[in-house]
């Protein structure tokens, strides 16, 4: 194959070449990241599924390994779909993961190092008494990606299991006491009426204060749980915030945690079959997302690759207890180079000031926006109320002249603004109540001048309460075909996959810009270029 380079990422995980999806099993053991995925190690479509290995140290610079599973055994010979890790006491890693045997049934196995004092991992043994548990009782061609494992006090396994019966999406909950005989509780942890197939579920604890995160194992006082499901429908994920009552082993979303379609997601954009692990080493919990493409299948086989994964996140409980909050791990920042400034800029209607001096394809942007009054904030329509966000975005996109907004970033433009990818916040006065609401946009149909690509206006709101500090914060990691953007420190965050056939590589740039009447101050702008890691694969 000849890979074609033009918008391949930076430092956003890619391998050199073929079909990538979901991160599978993240974890840190004896001092190493690891990061599988599912892979086609023969084309850039979807197939021949196997779970490739990558390790790292810093989760910046990545070493390729050998696959770690692939078919060959009966439980798994059709495919080696998702799954997850979790260290078992002792110190003993172990993956479940979903094969599919002759039949295409879908069967939950495990596997395990070969030889625990390879500080890599390199080799993992699937042992014969596989597989661990057979779809009795569920619906055998949707039956996968089973969690990372908790452990009770009663000294027993759980894990979940993602499935659907009919239209009803649903988590069943397995436990078992030497994590090889799994039994299926009588009640499914949670389960919603025509939500389809759940797919990739995840289920964590997170501290109701501060940024720690915990073991998956976590029992404790003051922690609430995470139940995240990826939606296949609509390649949506969503996730809720409750209570998990571990004495019956049931989970109950908090009130106000919306579950189902209208659900809080992790990104309003390309992210799907995300998976979190627990980092020992920096006590924290990290996010990694699959960011799947938006070219079409003859341009992925052209360009001899696709999907990355996005940066890790490290991911905790907003103070307000009501969502979660995401942010690019620290490390990250390693990669920075050539800072450019921009204080105390005023943006009138119409403006857009160039930040010059960095790579502008390849670029990491922090900004905070002042707003100086929310008077000319636009009325919001009760009748929108009936439209999400991203339909909202559609209908009011960057060139929509606004009140308070639309301002923020104009990401990959070229010179003459025939193609540009808009990161922006727009403001709207609520009649009801005088509160604000604040839409988060990623718009991408403007990003290319490419006709056949998949453009959506992406959008979310931001929870914000803007009368105490007129301040909207915004940060976006630029790379070639991606944009990976969080507004108000990580609130509402969305990806874009952008495909730009003038913005690309020294013909990108970056501007800031106001679309409002009302005049928005650019507080304080720190972009770097970004380097390549040494090592990526
Ligand atoms: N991808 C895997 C499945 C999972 C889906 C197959 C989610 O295990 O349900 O490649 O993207």
């Amino acid at each position: 194959v000849k890979v074609k380079h033009l918008h391949r990422t930076g430092y956003h995980f890619q391998p050199p070449k073929h079909w990538i999806n979901d991160p599978n099993g993240p974890m840190y053991f004896n001092g190493v990241y690891h990061l599988f995925y599912q892979y086609n190690p023969k084309g850039a479509v979807w197939g021949n599924i196997v779970w490739a290995h990558s390790v790292s140290k810093d989760l910046i610079n990545w070493e390729a390994l050998e696959p770690a599973i692939y078919p060959s055994k009966p439980f798994d010979i059709k495919g080696c779909w998702s799954g997850s890790a979790t260290i078992l006491p002792g110190n003993k890693p172990v993956i479940l993961y979903t094969g599919l045997d002759s039949k295409e049934r879908q069967l939950q196995n495990y596997a395990v190092p070969a030889n625990l004092s390879d500080p890599y991992l390199r080799k993992w043994i699937k042992p014969d008494n596989n597989p661990v548990v057979f779809p009795a009782g569920v619906n055998a061609s949707a039956f996968r990606d089973p969690t990372t494992a908790w452990w009770g006090h009663d000294g027993v396994w759980r894990m979940l299991v993602g499935s659907r019966r009919k239209h009803r999406g649903i988590a069943y909950l397995y436990r078992s006491s030497d994590f090889m005989k799994w039994t299926k509780a009588k009640h499914p942890i949670h389960s919603v009426a025509n939500t389809g197939m759940w797919e990739c579920p995840d289920f964590y604890p997170v501290s109701v204060s501060g940024k720690l995160g915990l073991d998956t194992s976590f029992s404790g006082e003051n922690v609430k749980h995470v139940l995240k499901v990826s939606l296949d429908i609509t390649r949506y994920e969503y996730y809720t915030i409750g209570t998990y009552f571990r004495d019956q082993d049931k989970y109950v979303p908090d009130e106000n945690s919306v579950d189902g379609w209208n659900g809080l997601r992790y990104d309003y954009g390309n992210f799907y079959a995300s998976k979190s692990f627990f980092d020992s080493a920096k006590n924290r919990r990290i996010l990694w997302g699959w960011a799947n493409e938006s070219d079409s299948r003859d341009d992925d086989i052209e360009k001899g690759w696709a999907g990355i994964q996005t940066i890790p996140r490290e991911v905790w409980l907003d103070p307000s207890g009501k969502q979660l909050v995401q942010w690019p791990i620290e490390e990250l920042e390693s990669l920075r180079n050539n800072k450019v400034q921009m204080r105390n800029r005023q943006l009138k209607l119409g403006d857009h000031v160039e930040v010059k001096g960095i790579t502008a394809a390849q670029a990491d942007v922090e900004v905070t926006f002042k707003l100086h009054s929310l008077d000319k904030a636009e009325k919001f329509d009760p009748r929108w109320a009936k439209l999400d966000a991203e339909h909202l975005c559609g209908r009011m996109g960057s060139k929509v002249q606004g009140g308070v907004g639309p301002f923020g970033l104009l990401t990959l433009a070229s010179k003459n603004l025939e193609e540009f990818t808009p990161v922006f916040f727009r403001i709207f006065k609520l009649s009801e109540n005088n509160k604000h609401k604040v839409l988060f946009c990623s718009d991408a149909r403007s990003s290319s001048l490419k006709k056949e690509l998949y453009k959506p206006s992406f959008a979310g709101f931001v929870d914000v309460d803007l009368t105490h500090d007129m301040k909207l914060s915004l940060r976006s990691l630029i790379d070639n075909s991606v944009v990976e953007s969080f507004g108000a420190g990580g609130k509402t965050c969305i990806t874009s996959r952008v495909y730009p056939t003038l913005a690309i590589q020294n013909d990108a740039h970056l501007y800031v810009f106001n679309n409002g009447s009302g005049i928005i101050t650019v507080e304080n702008l720190n972009a770097w270029s970004m380097k390549k890691p040494a090592k990526m694969n």
